[in-house]
């Protein structure tokens, strides 16, 4: 576990958001969006992993297909990710034959038993864990709302597997404009992260779209983490 409890810091490989590109033009232009199939269980099928992929984790309800809507800008998509059944797997999609989508399947909804409520793990834990093409994560959080014990259990298994993670802060429109600043800081110090390497994005609004499309394509053009870490040892 890379997680120093001392400083309740999660030692997530962050992306670097420091200088984000100034882009005049979309950075992510959709040409091609094709549904790839579902991954139901840890060791099910799941699509040839010929692409890199990205995967978009949240809670339910935490806003991940208003956002996925919003960054591939199609409707094929909302259709699929509303399918019912549809939301306890993983969903894949080839994003223009240059990368994979995975839409992960939304954790710790309230209102299912205890039991049930830990299903979401194994089948998450395991593709990650196993994806020899992942990339990245957008890890997404409302911004309205502190961390649960499900998102602090995802943050810890992302800093044990080291995989480049994005964070989104969600519904940003829902705040006023002068608390958000405060709302990013208080989520980034209960997390333990750099408040600047979060990004605010509103599905309604539009805000944060292109910062997030230009973060995944950034993450793309590097080598995988693991590949790295394998150099490094
Ligand atoms: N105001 C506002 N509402 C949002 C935003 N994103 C999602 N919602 C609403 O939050 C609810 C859950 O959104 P959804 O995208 O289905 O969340 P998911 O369960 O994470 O896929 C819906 O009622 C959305 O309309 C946003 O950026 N702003
Ligand atoms: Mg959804």
């Amino acid at each position: 576990m890379r997680r120093d409890d001392q400083s309740r810091r999660y030692l997530l490989t962050m992306t670097d958001r420091a200088a984000p590109p100034q882009q005049a033009t979309d950075p992510l232009v959709i040409r091609h969006l094709e549904f790839l199939g579902p991954m139901a269980t840890a060791d099910g099928w799941r699509p040839a992993a010929e692409l890199p992929e990205i995967a978009f984790a949240g809670r339910s309800n935490v806003g991940k297909s208003s956002l996925l809507n919003k960054l591939v800008r199609r409707k094929a998509f909302a259709r699929v990710s509303n399918t019912p059944g549809r939301t306890r797997e993983i969903n894949f999609f080839a994003v223009n034959k240059l990368f994979t989508l995975a839409d992960l399947p939304g954790y710790g909804y309230a209102r299912i038993s205890k039991g049930r409520r830990a299903e979401w793990k194994p089948l998450i834990e395991g593709f990650l864990r196993a994806s020899p093409q992942l990339r990245g994560i957008v890890q997404l959080l409302d911004v309205r709302h502190d961390p649960t014990a499900d998102d602090e259990q995802m943050f810890d298994m992302l800093a044990d597997i080291g995989v480049p993670t994005i964070v989104v802060a969600t519904k940003v429109d829902k705040v006023k404009p002068s608390q958000v600043a405060a709302r990013l800081h208080a989520l980034a110090v209960s997390l333990g992260i750099e408040g600047e390497q979060m990004i605010p994005f509103s599905a309604v609004t539009g805000e944060g779209r292109d910062e997030l499309a230009a973060a995944i394509v950034d993450l793309l053009s590097q080598p995988s983490w693991r590949t790295v870490e394998e150099e490094d040892a």
